[in-house]
């Protein structure tokens, strides 16, 4: 008897947002409550196998060399459900996923894995996908995902229809693109975040007194990023990401009982980078579900951000990130 196996590698990059994403308007299709705004960076990868095969009883997931837990299985596969109802098959599927991030990174990866896993799924299950598809499928899997489609910077849009088609991400052009570096700061070594950040979302949208305000906030900071990228007005991008940050996180820390991602030494980073702006670089701090500073900077003034950051008490690693390119498949298409 034929087995058949049909195996897709792809890899996507992690991307950081420059107006962020927090909160939903639909838990079940997981659609964002408000647009956002990233950057994919080309030092954060993963790179996913995904192996159709009719001689497996289950779906079976291995991340970074060791099994996944069950909980991360249950999720995987009921993303590649997604997949197999569009390609009309019922065939388990093995994959394996590896994060190529700088040692003890501490960042979430889950943009970047479901980014891969929704090109190397849909390939080796013969789906053919536009990269704007690619992206609403990639979003079912975790909402940041969606932008990790396409390199660059990016636009995730909210959509209003209510089965989810018309919040996906596309790209933006911009003269900032290739001027532009992420320097990442590690706080912490990379210690497990506090609070999961889909938990932590639908916490500050149901508690805080200031989420209201965020989510009105959003669309202002979008369209006047937009207008500074098409300007390629890096400061005015800048100032906008770090306000922007900041209003996410004043929204979380305002929840209750509050979500709090910040340890000293991130506040102290993020002296830092306004004492490294006050003194002429480019520099505009941004902050995520968890306690690490990323700055916005340029390739001229990079190495001076990095060595500073390294000077903080509290910051353990330090790296430079460039903008990233698009989700792809690296190999496969094989079927035998
Ligand atoms: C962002 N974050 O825009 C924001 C800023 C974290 C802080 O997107 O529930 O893991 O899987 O859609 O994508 C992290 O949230 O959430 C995130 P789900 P996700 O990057």
């Amino acid at each position: 008897m034929v087995r058949l196996v049909s195996t897709t590698t792809a890899r996507a990059c992690a991307n950081i947002a420059l107006v962020k994403y927090w909160g939903k308007r639909d838990a079940r299709l997981n659609l964002p409550a408000a647009g956002s705004l990233s950057l994919t960076l080309d030092a954060l990868v993963t790179t996913t196998q995904v192996t159709f095969d009719a001689g497996l009883a289950g779906d079976e997931l291995v991340l970074d060399g060791a099994p996944a837990k069950p909980g991360e299985v249950a999720r995987t596969s009921e993303f590649l459900d997604l997949v197999r109802a569009a390609a009309g098959i019922t065939t388990r599927a093995r994959v394996v996923s590896r994060n190529e991030f700088p040692t003890a990174s501490g960042l979430a990866s889950s943009a970047s894995g479901y980014a891969a896993l929704a090109v190397a799924a849909a390939g080796a299950a013969g789906v053919a996908m536009s990269p704007r598809e690619l992206s609403i499928l990639a979003r079912r899997g975790s909402g940041s995902a969606a932008r990790s489609l396409f390199g660059g910077f990016v636009r995730m849009h909210a959509g209003q229809a209510g089965d989810g088609s018309d919040a996906f991400a596309e790209p933006l052009a911009s003269p900032l693109t290739e001027q532009v570096r992420m320097v990442i700061a590690i706080v912490g070594g990379g210690a497990p975040k506090s609070h999961g950040s889909r938990d932590a979302m639908d916490h500050t949208a149901a508690t805080s007194p200031l989420y209201r305000a965020w989510i009105e906030l959003v669309p202002r900071d979008l369209a006047a990023a937009e207008a500074a990228l098409a300007a390629g007005d890096l400061a005015q991008l800048g100032a906008i990401a770090e306000g922007n940050a900041l209003a996410m996180h004043a929204s979380a820390i305002a929840a209750r009982p509050a979500v709090i991602y910040w340890q000293p030494a991130t506040l102290a980073a993020v002296a830092e980078v306004r004492a490294l702006r006050a003194a002429g670089h480019a520099a505009w701090a941004t902050m995520d579900a968890g306690p690490h500073v990323k700055v916005l900077t340029t390739t001229g003034d990079a190495a001076a951000v990095a060595a500073a950051l390294r000077g903080v008490a509290g910051v353990t690693d330090v790296s430079i990130a460039a903008a990233g390119g698009p989700a792809a498949i690296i190999d496969g298409g094989r079927a035998s």
